[in-house]
């Protein structure tokens, strides 16, 4: 199925309904009818086919939250050009890797610096881009095109090497959305709260797909931000949100939400929905007492979009990420590919309408992901005999971070370019409000400071990427072939 047809249900169907507020630069709020989205998107589809962009063509996104993200978005859908949007906090290593795997026709930039982007790439600044789109007609542009072509490539640092491009479909998206909104009961009548990033799928896969085939009235913020999180709250009154663990966490403190906003936020709002990391069952106990909502908890991944969720009716069973989502296959397997018993632990496969079919330009990676028809997810999970999952690590290393995912090796690696370091060794270390942060072992000259690297990581990857503390050491615990065994490091004192 085109995307566009399903997002007609509001585009076209609701045109003089409200549909979005968003924020300008000043920091004004604007609002929208879901026919002024739909002439922006034209006109933005018209200005990228003006600059020759065609179906098939990888566009690259690197901006924030804000209203062109969402013309640019759609106006991709349409026109079949495959959407690539990358998270804005990745620097110059994430960027030059991307860009150089999906060659895209151009990358839309905020006006910042240029140095972040490799030599050769095309680059166009969005308020430029917007501006002339903002002269084009507001006639319809559609590419017929057949569900399974590809919309989206995400890419996912995964479990091994360094991110690969999932490449997802209109057709997998489509059936992501359609799941949630009927699963958790999402209609026209919520007012959905939009502060997670737009560049990853659970901003953009599930935020953006609920609200457009639901029609409902979303309130669009750039990230985020504990210090204004309650007055956006108190004035747009969500009935939806959906966060991830360290925004729930933040949620708790008496010093962002007063008890009183935690009360009528409580009492106005209809679902809670956490993923992109494991929600602390304490956490979602203390969540319910605080704003008597039980926090659903789901479980996705950018290759998947959503696999699991906690029933909206029945028991949302904390440290659980529920049950299958229809249409989704799951098994528990052993080390030994053999299916592992109710009560055991095994890697999670899967089988979905949501699953992408591959890894951009990456047959090899691809077909080490998957296993007859099962996609290898990499998590590890247990399964109760009234079949709810839950989740017990993985079996990588990646951490997960206020929901960000790292890749210890691109860290690792690195700190291993400043010839002072000899060997180096990140791993996740448990905190209350990220769920895991990244702790950096080396062995490395005296001379050398942790604020130097520190600084590099911060200058070369996304700040979230960067070790909160180094700890030395004088060599790193090997086997007898050399491979470090992380698990035998020193526990880390904070
Ligand atoms: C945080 N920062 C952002 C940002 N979020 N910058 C731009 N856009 C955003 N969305 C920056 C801050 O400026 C700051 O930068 C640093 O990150 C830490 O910010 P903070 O104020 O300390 O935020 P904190 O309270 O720690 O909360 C961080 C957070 C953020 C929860 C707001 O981690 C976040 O938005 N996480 C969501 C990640 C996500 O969407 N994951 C889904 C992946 S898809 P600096 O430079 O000052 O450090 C997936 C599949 C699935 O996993 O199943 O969903």
């Amino acid at each position: 199925m085109h995307l566009t047809a399903l997002f007609d249900l509001s585009l076209i169907g609701r045109a003089d309904t409200t549909a979005l507020e968003y924020y300008d630069a000043g920091g004004t709020l604007h609002a929208l009818t879901f026919g002024q989205v739909e002439a922006r998107a034209n006109q933005m589809a018209h200005e990228l086919r003006a600059r020759g962009v065609a179906q098939g063509d990888r566009l690259c996104v690197h901006i924030t939250n804000r209203i062109e993200f969402i013309d640019l978005f759609l106006a991709c859908t349409r026109l079949g050009v495959i959407f690539v949007p990358m998270n804005a906090l990745y620097r110059e290593r994430e960027l030059r890797h991307i860009i150089g795997d999906c060659d895209p026709k151009a990358v839309v930039t905020p006006s910042e610096s240029d140095e972040l982007y490799p030599d050769g790439a095309v680059l166009w600044r969005v308020e430029e881009l917007a501006a002339a789109a903002a002269e084009r007609p507001a006639t319809r542009l559609l590419t017929p095109l057949d569900g399974d072509e590809p919309a989206m490539i995400v890419y996912t640092s995964g479990t091994t090497g360094a991110a690969k491009g999932a490449v997802l479909s209109h057709n997998n998206l489509a059936a992501n959305g359609v799941n949630l909104v009927s699963c958790w009961r999402i209609t026209d009548a919520d007012r959905y709260l939009a502060v997670l990033p737009l560049f990853h799928v659970h901003g953009l896969g599930n935020g953006i797909h609920c609200w457009l085939i639901s029609g409902c009235l979303m309130r669009l913020a750039e990230r985020f931000d504990q210090r204004t999180v309650a007055s956006i709250f108190r004035d747009f009154v969500p009935t939806l949100f959906f966060g991830v663990p360290t925004m729930y966490v933040r949620l708790l403190d008496p010093a962002v939400i007063s008890d009183l906003d935690a009360k009528l936020i409580g009492a106005s709002a209809r679902l809670f929905v956490s993923g992109s990391a494991p929600l602390p069952a304490h956490v979602l106990e203390a969540f319910d007492k605080r704003y008597a909502h039980v926090i659903l908890e789901r479980y996705g991944m950018s290759e998947s979009l959503m696999i699991s969720s906690n029933p909206y009716e029945g028991e949302r069973r904390a440290g659980t990420v529920g049950v299958p989502l229809p249409g989704v296959s799951v098994r528990l397997v052993g080390s030994d590919d053999a299916l592992v018993a109710d009560g055991e632990v095994g890697e999670v496969h899967i089988r979905s309408p949501a699953l992408c079919a591959e890894y951009w330009r990456q047959a090899d990676a691809t077909a080490a992901a998957f296993t007859d028809g099962w996609f290898r997810t990499g998590d590890l999970a247990v399964r109760s005999a009234d079949g709810y999952y839950a989740l017990r690590g993985r079996r990588g290393d990646m951490i997960i971070s206020g929901g960000f995912n790292i890749y210890p090796r691109e860290v690792e690696e690195l700190l291993l370019e400043d010839s002072r370091v000899s060997e180096a060794a990140v791993v996740g270390v448990a905190d209350s409000v990220r769920g895991e942060i990244p702790i950096a072992y080396i062995v490395a000259e005296d001379g050398l400071h942790d604020s130097v690297l520190a600084e590099r990581c911060r200058a070369q990857m996304a700040s979230f990427k960067a070790p909160h503390a180094f700890v030395r050491m004088k060599a790193l615990p090997r086997t007898a072939l050399g491979k470090v065994q992380k698990h035998m490091l020193p526990p880390w004192k904070q």
